[in-house]
């Protein structure tokens, strides 16, 4: 670290000398492939997983959200370099530090669950490679799935008409996400009380195999105290006629009067080989009435 350090020191003290500098439009990024804990590095943790983005030169400062990936390094490259990103090289990533982001404000009536169809980013072909979910806390190997696979989701199995490319998929281990949702934009409804929640998914599994999802809910105030908890599955085998596909569960309740926040996770539980807990859709919207 010291190293990389003094080398930058010169690569910065190196652009600052320039003559030219002052009409000069620098940007310099800095980043890692990894991170580590020790002197390792390769099991999928975040210890391991979660490494610095650094945009000096960028735009606007300020936060960036969904949080950036290392694919975004080569799109803001571009971008800053006036280059502009055409579909067909096929680049992961967007451009970030432009403008500073942030979770959009929370409403009555729209589904609050960021990226809870599995579209924001491109999906895998499923094997064991995992990509890290935009908008969800995902510390394991729950990734996103491309439909059309063999033995795995296809287009036409049972789901969502409106599935879209891809869906979530267990990856090789039990795993889960989350993601916190935060509600002060729309306290004061809250606080009125007579507010239903309907957190709503499609789950389910492969074949006669057990591996099965669990879409949890939980209610928190502002001191973090949870005040309800509720859920849809798992959805077993049995529970699906063992047939492969994902299939619409609800689960509707009384928004309790001092939320503050909401965290909806997903469990992907394993029972054999790859793990096909699968979902799609996931949706949680608040709306005035009694339940
Ligand atoms: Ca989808
Ligand atoms: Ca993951
Ligand atoms: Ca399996």
């Amino acid at each position: 670290m010291n190293q990389s350090d003094a080398w930058l020191g010169m690569m910065m003290d190196a652009i600052f000398a320039r003559t030219n500098y002052a009409e000069e439009d620098w940007m310099v990024i800095i980043s890692s492939d990894h991170a580590g804990s020790g002197y390792g590095h390769g099991s999928n943790i975040p210890e391991h997983r979660e490494v610095p983005l650094i945009i000096w030169g960028a735009d606007s400062p300020g936060t960036i959200w969904p949080a950036p990936d290392a694919v975004d390094i080569v799109p803001t490259a571009l971008h800053h370099m006036g280059v502009e990103v055409r579909p067909e090289w096929g680049l992961d990533g967007r451009a970030v530090g432009l403008e500073p982001t942030g979770p959009p404000d929370a409403e009555l009536g729209v589904n609050l669950v960021f990226n809870g169809d599995a579209e924001l980013e491109r999906g895998y072909w499923p094997s064991g490679q995992d990509a890290s979910i935009p908008g969800w806390t995902d510390n394991g190997t729950l990734t996103t799935w491309e439909y059309g696979a063999p033995t795995y989701m296809l287009m036409d199995d049972p789901g969502p008409s409106d599935r879209g490319l891809n869906y979530f998929g267990g990856g090789t281990s039990a795993s889960s996400m989350y993601q916190d949702i935060d509600l002060s934009a729309i306290q004061s409804d809250i606080q009125n009380g007579n507010i239903t929640y309907s957190l709503t998914a499609f789950i389910g599994g492969y074949s006669t195999q057990d591996d099965r999802m669990e879409v949890l809910i939980e209610f928190f105030d502002s001191s973090g105290n949870l005040l309800h908890s509720g859920g849809i599955g798992p959805l077993y085998a049995d529970d699906r006629n063992n047939t492969t596909g994902i299939f619409l569960r609800a689960d509707i309740g009384e928004v309790p009067q001092s939320t503050a926040y909401v965290r909806v996770t997903l469990n992907a539980y394993l029972s054999y080989g790859m793990n096909d807990a699968y979902a799609d859709d996931v949706s949680l919207v608040l709306e005035r009435g009694t339940v």
